[in-house]
């Protein structure tokens, strides 16, 4: 019986870097109309009704509100469009963006 010799296995299997991810923080200022602000974000971030209302309203209380996190480039994107929507009807409305911890 011939004998078979075995070696182990020293390939290590190659890391797949997760993304860093970026916040969209909504900001509150005393000139966008509510529901305008409601319209954004349920158009550019597809939030249904019940969360653009939640998310309209903690940053009208509190001053910033978190709206969703996404990659750098579409964090980015979003923001813009969404802080350009207000421009376009002369409102001060405004996107940021962070990155997560
Ligand atoms: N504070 C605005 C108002 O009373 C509404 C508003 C809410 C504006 C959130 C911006 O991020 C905002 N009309």
């Amino acid at each position: 019986m011939p004998e078979t010799t075995t070696t182990p296995r020293t390939k290590t299997l190659p890391k797949t870097e997760r993304p860093k991810l970026y916040k969209v923080i909504l900001i509150n200022d005393d000139f966008t109309p509510r529901e305008f602000v409601v319209t954004v974000l349920k158009g550019e971030f597809k939030l249904s009704e019940d969360q653009a209302q939640r998310v309209m309203i903690t940053a009208h209380r509190r001053g910033v509100c978190v709206v969703a996190v996404f990659t750098r480039d579409v964090a980015e994107t979003k923001a813009t469009r969404a802080t350009d929507a207000g421009k376009a009807k002369g409102y001060p409305l405004l996107f940021t963006t962070e990155p997560e911890e």
